[in-house]
């Protein structure tokens, strides 16, 4: 019998499962590295702790490492039902609130090393933690795409620590009792960029969709697709960096103003940005709560012990 060691919070609704014992040696070189030696030799252990029959479609692992940069006090690399992702905004809450919950990480400051960079955690007296995060940036303003069934579409392409299309003008209702249409309306437009050859920097692959609308209470509302084909449940940290990042090159928002982005189930972040040597670093803050803490079984007689895969 294999044995992992979690812990599960939630962020605004959107699960994180935190690896604390249990996954294969990595060594210790650079993040970025070890995550692909997980992706190449190991992936089985990340389809049997996120998929079903112990995960869910929804569920973001965490894998945590000792980080290759001495000055970092944690390193993560984040993943989910089909791959890996760079950063993960409301999964480092997840990450700060989990430890903070074992003892091993107190109110204050902690840098955190992932595979695209450092961000810096800070856990805050009321339990919400701030993440600030890796640069931001628009690649690309008013891209057009032909999505089959709906016409043109236009929008901007921008890396928040992962690659997003945001869209305003997109004619769907973001609502929580309009998933469904909005979630298939979101692969069609994922597809659309990807047929068309539309990359972001470097030939990279945009992974994420953000549509976004007007809300009552906050600055926006925002449905993300996310690579798993789920959508996002919180507002998306990485999302809502690439959303300021978009802003601050319109001239819609100043540094240190703050935003508040709520998701389409109504779970919110506050952020800001500053400018640091020409580069624009967002800073998301929310909340986490715990959910779980448990040691999964992996039984070698269960076929379906590495995960459900379709
Ligand atoms: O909060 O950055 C985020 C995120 C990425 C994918 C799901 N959540």
């Amino acid at each position: 019998m294999q044995r992992i060691s979690i812990i599960d919070t939630h962020t605004g609704g959107e699960p994180t499962r935190l690896v604390i014992d249990g996954f294969p040696a990595l060594g210790d070189g650079p993040l970025d590295a070890r995550r692909a030696l997980l992706a190449r030799d190991h992936d089985h252990w990340r389809r049997a702790c996120v998929l079903e029959p112990r995960g869910s479609e929804a569920m973001v692992g965490a894998l945590l490492c000792t980080p290759f940069d001495p000055t970092a006090s944690a390193g993560v690399i984040f993943f989910n039902n089909t791959g890996y992702l760079g950063m993960c905004g409301h999964g480092t809450i997840g990450l700060i609130t989990a430890l903070a919950h074992l003892g091993r990480m107190g109110p204050g400051e902690h840098r955190i090393e992932t595979p695209v960079g450092n961000v810096l955690a800070t856990l805050h007296p009321d339990g919400s933690v701030s993440v600030r995060n890796v640069p931001a940036y628009r690649f690309a303003k008013d891209v057009q795409v032909t999505v089959p069934g709906h016409g043109e579409v236009r929008g901007d392409i921008a890396w928040g620590g992962n690659w997003f299309f945001l869209v305003a003008d997109h004619g769907q209702r973001i609502a929580a009792d309009n998933l469904d249409t909005l979630t298939t309306y979101s692969r069609v437009l994922l597809k659309a960029l990807e047929q068309a050859g539309i990359r972001a920097a470097h030939g990279a692959q945009i992974d994420h969709i953000e549509l976004f609308a007007a809300d009552p209470e906050a600055d926006s509302r925002s449905f993300v697709l996310c690579p798993g084909g789920e959508y996002d449940r919180s507002p998306c940290g990485t999302g809502t960096s690439a959303k300021l990042a978009c802003l601050a090159a319109d001239g819609l928002l100043a540094p240190h103003q703050p935003w508040h982005q709520a998701s389409v189930i109504g779970s919110r972040f506050e952020a800001h940005y500053e400018w640091q040597e020409e580069q624009l670093i967002p800073t998301i803050r929310g909340q986490a709560h715990l959910s779980g803490e448990s040691t999964l079984l992996i039984d070698p007689s269960d076929p379906f012990a590495w995960g459900i895969t379709r």
